[in-house]
């Protein structure tokens, strides 16, 4: 072969594996610019064609150029090639298994005490009552005087209340906000709301005391009514949380913002009136007080006695927590340990 004479099909073969070699784009990137980068070795080659035998330069130039146009798809496919398994490991790198369980966000819950309120609640809405709230800290006379209560009373003394300054205490009761409900409607009619709440007295704590319960208490106020009114209106209501078979009974008591009162008795919710360990054998579970709203609490309310009449009860929230969930301890509703609280 002539000394000067070029061997293009060498060039190409050696292009061609270096190009092949290159396993990144940075390294096919080199391999352009080391073959056709301006003085890259095609760039030289075709520098030499100037030396040929004038003969022989018009197919050599046209060969080069060829060549040329060779390498250069060869560099545009071999990218194209890397472009397209580095996209296909970024997809396998980058996939997620669906089917592996997520992180379940905690969800919380109300508090049991909170649940049973708003059961409660949401049966005497049932019952068309409204609710009614009012402060925690009340003044003397709303909490008791207005509920024919007056100082030297013995229920005073049995509530032993916290009093904070003048003349005002943590309410013992939430009959207060019954007061407040008679005075915001009078002489509107009929008054038909509960009131649940936090109440405290000075009890020595123990499973059964606490100086922080909870009552919900209800008030009806119309023309005409009676202690039959009471009677259905509980009645309906025990039906509603214990099941339709509960019955009631309502026995004499006292209380001194209602006349005449009684307590509540609904069949034992566990024994069914059989006689079981949780009714100590009577059949009978007491879950409230009840009785007609005394004539100078109306008047207090801003009623005319002679005009209405009504009825009222009250009951412990904590109470019918703890029949509900069987919790033997009343301190365990306030401690707010988790342990407890989630398994409700
Ligand atoms: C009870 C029992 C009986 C009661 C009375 C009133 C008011 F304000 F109307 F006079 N509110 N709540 C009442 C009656 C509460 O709790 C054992």
């Amino acid at each position: 072969m002539d000394p000067l004479a070029i061997d293009w099909a060498a060039l190409k073969d050696q292009a061609e594996s270096e190009l092949q070699a290159a396993s990144s784009l940075q390294g096919v990137e080199e391999a352009r610019v080391r073959w056709l980068g301006r003085s890259g070795r095609i760039a030289l080659a075709l520098r030499d064609v100037g030396r040929l035998p004038a003969a022989e330069r018009p197919a050599a130039g046209a060969q080069g150029n060829e060549v040329r146009a060779e390498v250069e798809a060869l560099v545009s496919e071999r990218l194209s090639r890397l472009e397209a398994e580095a996209l296909h490991a970024r997809l396998a790198a980058e996939t997620i298994d669906i089917t592996l369980p997520g992180q379940r966000p905690q969800v919380g819950h109300a508090h049991p005490l909170h649940q049973v309120w708003r059961d409660l609640v949401r049966i005497f809405g049932e019952l068309g009552f409204a609710v009614a709230d009012g402060p925690e800290v009340e003044t003397d006379w709303l909490n008791f005087g207005a509920l024919n209560i007056p100082e030297g009373h013995p229920t005073r003394d049995a509530q032993d209340s916290f009093y904070v300054a003048d003349g005002q205490l943590l309410r013992t009761q939430t009959s207060p906000v019954q007061i407040r409900a008679m005075q915001a409607l009078a002489p509107a009619l009929p008054v038909r709301v509960v009131a649940p709440g936090r109440v405290y007295r000075r009890d020595t704590t123990d499973a059964t005391h606490s100086a922080v319960f909870h009552q919900i208490e209800g008030l009806l106020v119309d023309r005409g009514i009676a202690m039959s009114h009471m009677k259905g209106v509980i009645a309906e209501f025990a039906r509603r949380l214990y099941g339709p078979e509960t019955k009631i009974r309502v026995r004499p008591s006292y209380f001194p913002f209602t006349e005449p009162s009684g307590e509540v008795d609904v069949t034992c919710v566990f024994c069914h009136g059989a006689g079981c360990r949780i009714c100590k054998g009577t059949g009978w579970i007491e879950i409230m007080g009840c009785g007609m709203v005394h004539p100078v609490v109306l008047k207090n309310g801003g009623y005319d006695p002679e005009e209405v009449s009504g009825f009222a009860w009250g009951m412990g929230i904590d109470r019918v927590a703890q029949l509900r969930y069987g919790i033997d301890d009343l301190r365990h509703f306030l401690q707010n340990d988790l342990r407890f609280l989630e398994q409700f």
